[in-house]
């Protein structure tokens, strides 16, 4: 099981920007969040296996306000679809106390490789399941950000990013939810976390179908 011993922390008031990171994993969640919080502690992956096994909060101040980030296990296919789902539970577990703790998350992350080439059956899985916990009104808050630029041709990155917009992604798109690239450094990853502290916190709905 998962472990949540490190929720939110209790100090958390209405001001400061909660930040859930989700998708599947190698992805680059944990090193989005160690390159903005410069967190030595983040454990970034080297292997092909997940890397991260754990729920996660890690916190830094970005434009004079305290950013929370809640880094999470990705899904993958050393993993059965049973751990799948109790990660799944877990996860809801955890976003609806953090509702009831009035937390509310100003921005969930959907992480994306724009160097894979085709959308495996572990991908598909991933934003289903990240459907499933962040479906409904929600999607005005959530971002999907695109990782490993520096790994493809500009020319087919782009023609794969308008080919996800018009198809594996649109339904979140069409929902409100917006796309934008992070590149390596810490630049690009604040950029990012800047527009997302303009976005009024909401809710990450869990549905239980
Ligand atoms: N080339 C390249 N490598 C990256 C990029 N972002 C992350 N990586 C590398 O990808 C590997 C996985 O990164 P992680 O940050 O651990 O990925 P994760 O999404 O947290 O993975 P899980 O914890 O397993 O869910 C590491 O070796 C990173 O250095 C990127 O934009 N480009
Ligand atoms: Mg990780």
């Amino acid at each position: 099981m998962v472990d949540l011993s490190g929720s939110i922390n209790e100090e958390t008031t209405p001001s400061d920007i909660i930040i859930a990171v989700m998708g599947p994993t190698g992805t680059g969640k944990s090193s989005f969040i160690k390159s903005v919080t410069g967190d030595e502690t983040i454990q970034i992956g080297s292997s092909l296996n997940s890397s991260t096994q754990e729920f996660g909060v890690y916190s830094a101040v970005i434009d004079g306000r305290r950013v929370e980030f809640v880094d999470t296990p990705g899904f993958e296919d050393t993993r059965d679809e049973n751990s799948d789902a109790d990660i799944l539970q877990e996860l809801a577990a955890f976003l609806m106390q953090t509702y009831h703790d009035r937390k509310l998350f100003n921005a969930v992350i959907y992480m994306h490789r724009i160097s894979d080439p085709r959308l495996g059956k572990i991908t598909k899985r991933n934003l289903r399941l990240f459907t499933k916990i962040c479906g409904g009104t929600s999607l005005q808050n959530v971002v999907i950000v695109t990782t490993f630029w520096d790994s493809v041709n500009g020319v087919v990155g782009a023609t794969r990013e308008d080919e996800l917009r018009a198809t594996f992604f649109k339904p979140l798109l069409d929902g409100g939810a917006r796309i934008v690239r992070l590149d390596r450094g810490v630049l690009s990853a604040r950029k990012i976390i800047s527009d997302i502290t303009k976005n009024q916190p909401r809710a990450c709905n869990y549905s239980k179908n």
